[in-house]
């Protein structure tokens, strides 16, 4: 514990103020249906929108005839891209400037791109009317397949790009290939592989939607939208629009899972905004499951070509990787500016290196835009995929144990802060003790044995393990940005005269509980209860400015905030104390809600005898105004650093090919703890994510870009029955920089979890001389790598 953290936090299943495992302030709502969410919002006279997708991947629009659908009795609107085009609204830009097509205007790029949309009584007819609708497309040439979207005779999908002749997005390296390279020539081993992270979706409970509305009197916009930024989105819609921000209002109300899936800004909050502006009444509109899981957001897609070097006694040298990725039709990344891969640099994990080298190239294909952080700090999922193969291909090739292999290569507890070989300083880690305590925790000696027994009667038992590093927290905002706007936090708390208090946070949950965590944070530092502290969120207009929440960085930059505004009170606070007490400040003790005087108990103010005394008759100190409030915004020095040991066993059916995940052991550091129960679920949501991803989901195509994958049906995402009851450990290493100690943890477990089940299925698989298989670990494809049979993805 370093003296940055607040102690009792770090262990406070035994929190003096009892809150540590607190339930969650949210909860009665949420589990008696009372949540509101966008869809819950009803305004009176509120219209309906519907939106028409393209049926085809790549095709020229021809001619769209809308009179029927405007003859339709309900219809009060139908918008194309060519009317759009007038106002000057049909591009928009998208978090990583490029430029997206609200409604197509020349040609479609993927299948479910955005055609026209309508605007009707109710939801009904909207969608009816949809139908109405007569597109004339001139199909084209279709490229679904990101190795050969570079192919001199690839049809070039972004012909709406100045002088654009090909497919290629942009180029990306980080590392030193020169080094690397020499490291690589004198050691004794290198192991290749290549590995697909397949294109997978958040595929968030609740979809995308908003309900807008224009008042066209005073030419304010009130926006309900499913965002998991309100504030960088109203400044992009006010840049966008040329409309001041104070003219427009983003309220994220109740969100139903975020998973990164609502960062980007969709067509469909364009034509809402547009709709509203045309009828002079709100629209409302919902997308359904289909349009969620073929048109917004996705993650991952990438080819990875990942080599090892290493001693011949397992002492790692250096990782190389060259990478192709697929960013859809538009690049719809949302990353910060100068990250243009995310935060993929990370991928020498946890290890000691010489060196490390990457290069990408990333490319445009006839797919649907993203490249989301879907609960992953911008592309840390891939990487960690990346490295923690590697590291148990390289336990195959040199046959030793992949957890040992783990043991004796890791970041040394007095290496840190570590500054890795591709530019990032690792703020603080101890890895060995996790990774002996996921060890311990599934008895991974007699795991072993039984494999061993189990494996001369040809039965298929696998373990496998995973050691992550996350970098999570984005900013400082001289080095992270999006579109401009600097990744830092505002927070303002307010003490009213009764002692209760309100903090106003610009980040904004989709489930994870700040509503609770963030007023323990606050009663932590200035002892008002955390019950008697409400939490302010999602509401532009009611919150300072900030980035949002993605990349787990809710708690390393606004929980920081929230920190030191506290103290920034509690400072105020200690001044009016001296005054009640008539002693000076430096006679005072903090005692957790009261100022003592030193060395005398019975003299001593409660915080809310000092906030009433702050803005009611008597005195204050000479020059002190009253009230007793603060606002700060906070600029982390650094992100922050959480690690874990995750450990996976399986059974495989050597008839079938079914993989059965048995035990899950899942150790987390994400330094001190605010609500170890809260922690716990975000844990367990994260590993569900991660064995959906490594077993059954996957986003797949056609060769015509048809998208087989637009529904629950082909989509495969775990239920209850799909997993195990989970196993959670932790240890506590604070972040020195942070000024609680607290780092991120809402994605760790997805992060972490992926190659734990996919070694383990490779483990599994060793009597059949496997060494590796793609993603989705389906039985039909780990039958097919039993039978020798299965082609690279
Ligand atoms: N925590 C504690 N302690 C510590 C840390 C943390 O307690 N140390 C807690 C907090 O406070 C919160 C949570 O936990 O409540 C989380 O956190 P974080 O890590 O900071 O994070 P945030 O920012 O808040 O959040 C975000 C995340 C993300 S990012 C994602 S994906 C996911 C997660 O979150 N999502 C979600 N989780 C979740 N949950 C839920 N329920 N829902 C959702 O949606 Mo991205 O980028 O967006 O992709």
């Amino acid at each position: 514990v370093t003296e940055n953290a607040a102690p009792d936090l770090v262990n406070n299943d035994e929190h003096p103020l009892g809150h540590g495992r607190m339930l969650r302030k949210e909860d009665p709502r949420f589990i008696r249906g009372l949540g509101k969410y966008c869809d819950d919002v009803q305004l009176r006279g509120m219209l309906h929108l519907a939106i028409l997708r393209s049926p085809m991947a790549h095709a020229r629009i021809v001619n769209i005839d809308t009179s029927a659908a405007e003859a339709h009795p309900k219809v009060k609107a139908v918008v194309t891209g060519a009317a759009l085009a007038d106002k000057g609204l049909a591009w928009m830009p998208t978090l990583s400037n490029d430029v997206q097509a609200v409604l197509a205007t020349d040609k479609v790029r993927f299948q479910g791109q955005e055609v026209a949309f309508v605007v009707a009584e109710d939801r009904y007819a909207a969608r009816d009317a949809l139908e109405l609708i007569d597109v004339d497309y001139e199909p084209l040439e279709a490229v679904a397949d990101v190795r050969t979207a570079l192919a001199p005779d690839a049809p070039v999908i972004r012909d709406d790009l100045e002088g654009k002749e090909n497919n290629h997005c942009f180029d990306w390296e980080t590392g030193d290939a020169a080094a690397t390279q020499a490291v690589f020539d004198r050691a004794d081993v290198v192991v290749k592989q290549e590995m697909v992270y397949p294109r997978v979706h958040p595929a968030p409970m609740e979809t995308c939607g908003c309900v807008a509305d224009f008042d066209r009197v005073d030419g304010g916009l009130t926006l309900w939208s499913t965002s998991q930024a309100p504030h960088a989105h109203r400044t992009l819609y006010a840049l966008v629009a040329g409309l001041p921000e104070h003219k427009i209002r983003v309220i994220s109300p109740d969100i139903g899972g975020g998973f990164g899936n609502k960062v980007p800004i969709y067509p469909g909050y364009v034509c809402s905004i547009v709709g509203s502006m045309l009828t002079g009444k709100p629209v409302k509109w919902m997308e359904d499951r289909s349009e969620n899981l073929i048109s917004t957001g996705f993650a991952r897609d990438y080819v990875m070509q990942g080599e090892i070097a290493a001693t011949k006694d397992g002492k790692i040298l250096a990782i190389r990787t060259d990478v192709l990725a697929d960013h859809g039709a538009f690049n719809g990344t949302a990353a910060p500016v100068k990250y243009p891969a995310g935060f993929f640099g990370v991928f020498t994990g946890s290890y000691d290196l010489e060196a490390a080298y990457c290069h990408m190239t990333a490319v445009y294909t006839n797919k649907a835009p993203g490249g989301v952080a879907y609960a992953c700090s911008f592309r840390i999922t891939e990487a960690v995929y990346l490295v923690e193969r590697l590291v148990d291909c390289l336990a195959y090739e040199l046959d030793v144990d992949p957890a040992d292999l783990r043991l004796n290569n890791f970041i040394k507890p007095e290496q840190f802060p570590y500054a890795t070989k591709t530019g990032w300083v690792y703020d603080s880690g101890n890895y060995e003790p996790a990774m002996r305590q996921s060890m311990e925790l599934v008895g991974y000696a007699d795991l072993r044995r039984e494999q061993a027994d189990k494996r001369t009667r040809g039965e298929l038992m696998g373990i496998g393990c995973s050691f992550f590093t996350e970098a999570v927290g984005a900013g400082p905002r001289k080095d992270m940005d999006i579109l401009g706007l600097g990744m830092a936090d505002g927070c303002e708390l307010r003490v009213h005269p009764t002692g209760k208090a309100v903090v106003r946070l610009s980040v904004q949950s989709q489930g994870q509980g700040h509503e609770t965590t963030f007023a323990q944070i606050v009663a932590e530092e200035i002892g008002i209860p955390p019950g008697d502290i409400e939490v302010v969120h999602g509401d532009t207009d009611n919150t300072p400015f900030g980035l949002g929440t993605y990349g787990s960085r809710s708690t390393p930059v606004s929980g920081a905030a929230a920190a030191l505004v506290a103290r920034k009170v509690r400072d105020k606070a200690k001044i009016i104390a001296s005054g009640m007490l008539e002693v000076s400040v430096a006679d005072l003790d903090w005692d957790k809600g009261s100022f003592r005087v030193k060395g005398d108990p019975t003299s001593s103010v409660t915080i809310q005898d000092i906030a009433m005394r702050a803005h009611g008759a008597g005195d204050l100190p000479e020059g002190l105004e009253g009230g007793l409030e603060a606002q700060i915004c906070y600029n982390p020095s650094n992100l922050t650093y959480p690690f874990g040991a995750y450990i996976c066993v399986v059974d495989i059916d050597p008839g079938t090919g079914a993989v059965k995940v048995r035990r899950f052991v899942a150790v987390d550091d994400c330094g001190t703890r605010i609500n170890p129960m809260i922690i716990e679920g975000q844990v367990h949501g994260g590993l569900t994510d991660g064995v959906g991803m490594a077993l059954m989901e996957m986003i797949s195509f056609d060769p015509d870009g048809n998208c087989l994958s637009s529904s629950f049906m082909d989509y495969l995402i775990p239920t209850a029955l799909e997993v195990p009851h989970w196993e959670t450990g932790f240890t506590v290493t604070p972040s020195p920089h942070h000024p609680i100690g607290a780092k991120g943890v809402g994605e760790s477990a997805t992060v972490g979890s992926p190659p734990a089940v996919v070694n383990a299925v490779i483990d599994a698989l060793r009597p059949y001389g496997v060494r590796h298989a793609d993603m989705p670990l389906t039985p039909s494809r780990v039958w097919e790598a039993m039978q020798g049979t299965l082609k690279p993805s």
